[in-house]
């Protein structure tokens, strides 16, 4: 008998899950929370859609065999547990896509740089002539990228992904790194970084970061473990030779990080990450080094926007949890000037208190949004203002020339804005505005 499928959550993974699944002649129930998910309209009238409270539609999701949920929505309930123990097949969509996938397949997670090494990956590939698919979390679904037939994936998993994921055989994957995030959706950090460490599961090379245990497999004494470290000799590192830094493959010397089009040293393990995944996938070297020249980096993430008397202003509306904040504070710690920080948002349950040393360093914090008295409690000094508008004015009037005005919000946007993207746009509309 046919397999009956319930697609729970109609965003743009659940769409796509439908439209494969009519593809093979499946014709899914389709579950939504909301009372008008905003991709209703794109779903073809021969599928139903059930709109509201999934608890209320118990009885419907018992008569389906495998039902397919969003990463969105929590597969943690009481009604999942009830579902779970009726026998339902409670996977993802990149479950499906690893039933269905036969080249092989590169998985990047971590908390933060995901996006910037699956674009590398992605790119060197290409560099390389090879047909590659690029998608997951970074915004294609994973079952649209099945539709080219490429010789080569390339998928940023989410710790939501991962979690409903259990057979997917990776011939290259790593745990970027761990810090705190998505805390209103897990107990605790350790739960959280258990849901990326399911990445390692069926894994050819797991690539680990020396500098963070973390990201080690649960059992690590594994043959198959590559390290990477921007601090120590490992099988991918940074090495110091005469005041010039490079990026190294054990003794070899693969480029000056001088040579490389991304800033920051949080981008050279960026770097060293994707190079080590694409050896594992057998990219060609020289192709993977020529993209670490070309490529500057993607918008919204440390990205310079302009100077206005004197000041930089910098957009890092990515960041959207604390480490990605420090990295960025990190980054500028030993260059010239003060750096003047924008932040808050919507803290997705994060304490903020790891952050507070790094809010000291800087000349000066304004602080907006849902949990901006979240971060002037352990920061004091911090400035709350209503808006990034009367941020951005207020740093202004206090930056000299030489110093830095850093949007790095340590917090997701949802509080103000559609997303990041619109937040760092924001940024961009009010510096141009000062230079005009
Ligand atoms: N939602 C409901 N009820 C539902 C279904 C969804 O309220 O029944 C809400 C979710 O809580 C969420 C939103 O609707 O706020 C979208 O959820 P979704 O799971 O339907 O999302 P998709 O549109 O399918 O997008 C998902 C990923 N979204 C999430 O994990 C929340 C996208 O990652 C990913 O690009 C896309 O699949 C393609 O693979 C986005 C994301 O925010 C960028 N990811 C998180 C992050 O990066 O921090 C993990
Ligand atoms: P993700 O997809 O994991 O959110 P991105 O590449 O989009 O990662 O970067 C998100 C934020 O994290 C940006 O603010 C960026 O500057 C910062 N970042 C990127 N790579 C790293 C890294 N390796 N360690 C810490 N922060 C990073």
């Amino acid at each position: 008998m046919t397999q009956q499928y319930g697609v729970i959550g109609l965003g743009r993974s659940g769409l796509a899950t439908v439209r494969y699944l009519l593809r093979q002649g499946i014709t899914p129930v389709v579950f939504d929370t909301r009372e008008n998910p905003a991709l209703a309209e794109q779903l073809p009238a021969q599928v139903s859609l059930l709109k509201g409270e999934l608890e209320r539609f118990e009885a419907e999701l018992m008569v389906l065999d495998t039902l397919v949920v969003a990463p969105g929505l929590s597969v943690r309930s009481e009604l999942f547990a009830r579902l779970r123990l009726a026998g339902k097949a409670i996977i993802g969509d990149v479950e499906l896509f690893a039933s269905l996938c036969d080249a092989p397949v590169i998985g990047i997670t971590g908390s933060n740089g995901k996006t910037t090494v699956t674009t590398l990956v992605g790119k060197m590939a290409q560099a390389a002539g090879i047909n590659v698919g690029v998608g997951g979390n970074i915004g294609t679904p994973v079952l649209e990228l099945l539709e080219h037939d490429a010789k080569l994936y390339v998928l940023e998993l989410s710790s939501f992904q991962l979690e409903t994921t259990d057979s997917l055989q990776l011939v290259g994957a790593t745990v970027l790194n761990v810090t705190s995030d998505h805390m209103n959706r897990y107990r605790d950090l350790a739960d959280y970084r258990d849901a990326k460490r399911r990445i390692y599961r069926h894994c050819q090379m797991c690539l680990v970061n020396a500098d963070d245990l973390a990201t080690m497999p649960e059992n690590a004494n594994e043959q198959n473990i590559k390290q990477f470290s921007l601090n120590k000799p490992a099988d991918y590192w940074v090495c110091e030779d005469n005041g010039q830094y490079w990026l190294m493959a054990g003794q070899s010397k693969l480029i000056a990080c001088s040579e490389l089009k991304m800033s920051g040293r949080h981008n050279w393990a960026n770097a060293l990450c994707a190079i080590a995944l694409g050896d594992a996938a057998g990219i060609d070297r020289s192709a993977m080094l020529e993209v670490l020249r070309t490529f500057g980096g993607l918008t919204h993430r440390c990205e310079f926007i302009a100077q206005f008397q004197g000041i930089d202003y910098i957009n890092d509306s990515k960041a959207t949890n604390i480490g990605a904040t420090i990295a960025a504070l990190q980054g500028f710690e030993h260059d010239a000037g003060q750096t003047w920080l924008i932040a808050g948002g919507d803290g997705k349950g994060a304490d903020f208190s790891e952050l507070a040393p790094w809010l000291a360093k800087t000349a000066g914090v304004a602080i907006f949004g849902q949990d901006a008295d979240k971060i002037a409690q352990v920061y004091p000094l911090s400035h709350r203002v209503k808006d990034l508008p009367e941020a951005i004015d207020y740093l202004t009037a206090q930056a000299k020339p030489g110093d830095r005005i850093l949007l790095s919000p340590a917090c997701a946007s949802w509080d103000m804005y559609p997303g990041f993207a619109a937040r760092g746009d924001h940024f961009r509309e009010l510096v141009e505005g000062l230079c005009s």
